[in-house]
């Protein structure tokens, strides 16, 4: 990979800030974005804007087209069978919560059981809590291991005929782990269970194929892969999809309403209610259009080798810890970390004033952060634009913050 050449497509890498040379390294939070997407969300309102699915004249044509070109990007980028099994939504978190209040509302009862990790995103913990409140239904936890990998045996153990529902992050937000999403597929299938893979991580970082992993359920954000914000997919099985009522009602998710009657839309479309986010779609078209000429391959296997770096280097940051898989094969590139004496908050602004933008706090992963005994850490993520460079900057502000705020017990 080419990065110079690469960093040039993104125009934001090239500013500065408080007179130094910007690193952005929160890219798990949102990525930046390459000409390509802005342009081609500047092209929509410059030269055929007009709502989608509505209109009979040509610009209607032309951007009912374009949204349903994204539809069938997103279908390629995860390699589902079909574009009918595409729903887009604001986000991952939307998408998870459109299974929550369909397919889960319709199918758990009291006494099911539903499985998630200690991993999980609030996105991918929440709506299931909610949901066992409502119905009378279990909630049981897998844990990690001790090396930050997901304790399989307990999972295994955890499987049961009650179980009806399994929440899955594929890489962690917080350790970045990368679970074995197929072989949980499999096993809770043997139950009986559905699987949701949480994707919001994974997707921007490694080759997804949803008929391989074989899950019922998959999300992903398009601003965490290099795409605009508020656009999202959910990838269901067809057959679920058919079987479900809609999420949200309104315009573009019926096919006829009449004074006592309501006939809903055909897949997708029966979950799009309102507008949609057709700028969003269009400019994530060209986000995955962008990765996809890079290689998803290529993506994966730079990033490792950046991950391998950053670990090394890190390691020599006196009295930090860093959370989860130290070995860069089992995880994406995300390190949180803590270092003893220095609040992860301190280490954000010591690293702000160096021009480095990382993110400290819970990451939305409380869970978690109570398992591992903190209420925050310091987290820094990358993406292919990144450089070994960039993560030497990084440790030598985190030097920085030690020397100023280390004494402190
Ligand atoms: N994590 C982070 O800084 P949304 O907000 O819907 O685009 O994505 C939610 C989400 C779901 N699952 C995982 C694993 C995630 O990491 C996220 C978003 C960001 O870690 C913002 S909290």
């Amino acid at each position: 990979m080419d990065i110079e050449r690469i960093r040039k497509d993104f125009p934001v890498l090239s500013r500065m800030v408080r007179d130094k040379k910007l690193v952005y390294l929160d890219n798990a939070a949102t990525t930046q974005k390459p000409s390509v997407v802005i342009e081609a969300i500047a092209d929509l309102y410059r030269n055929y804007n007009a709502n989608v699915h509505r209109g009979v004249y040509l610009l209607a044509e032309e951007s009912t087209q374009a949204y349903e070109d994204s539809r069938e990007a997103v279908r390629r980028f995860i390699n589902a069978n079909s574009t009918k099994e595409i729903v887009f939504t604001r986000n991952a978190t939307e998408a998870l919560n459109l299974i929550a209040y369909t397919w889960a509302e319709a199918n758990i009862k009291a006494g099911d059981e539903i499985i998630v990790s200690i991993m999980e995103h609030h996105s991918n913990y929440v709506p299931w809590f909610r949901l066992a409140r409502r119905k009378g239904a279990v909630i049981k936890i897998v844990p990690s291991r001790m090396d930050g990998e997901l304790d399989m045996d307990a999972y295994k153990s955890m499987l049961s005929d009650k179980t009806r529902l399994v929440g899955i992050v594929h890489m962690s937000n917080v350790f970045g782990t990368i679970n074995p999403v197929k072989e949980i597929v499999s096993l809770a299938h043997k139950k009986g269970a559905v699987v949701v893979v949480d994707g919001a991580q994974s997707a921007p970082h490694m080759k997804i194929d949803v008929r391989d992993i074989d899950c019922d359920f998959f999300a992903l954000s398009g601003h965490k892969m290099l795409g605009p914000t508020g656009i999202g997919a959910l990838y269901a099985k067809e057959s679920y999809l058919e079987s479900m009522d809609p999420f949200l009602s309104g315009g573009e998710m019926i096919l006829k309403v009449t004074l006592d009657s309501v006939v809903y839309n055909e897949l997708p479309w029966k979950f799009e209610a309102g507008t949609p986010n057709y700028e969003g779609a269009i400019g994530l078209k060209a986000a995955i259009e962008y990765l996809e000429a890079l290689g998803m391959d290529t993506v994966e296997t730079y990033e490792r080798e950046l991950t391998a770096y950053a670990l090394e280097k890190m390691k020599t940051v006196p009295d930090i810890f860093i959370y989860g898989p130290l070995n860069a094969a089992k995880k994406g590139g995300i390190l949180a970390f803590n270092i003893k004496g220095v609040h992860s908050h301190d280490i954000g602004t010591i690293l702000d004033s160096e021009g480095i933008a990382i993110r400290a706090g819970h990451h939305c992963a409380q869970p978690l952060m109570i398992d591992c005994g903190v209420s925050a850490m310091a987290r820094a993520s990358f993406y292919f634009y990144n450089t070994k460079q960039e993560i030497d900057l990084l440790v030598a502000a985190l030097k920085k913050a030690k020397e100023i705020f280390g004494h402190v017990a």
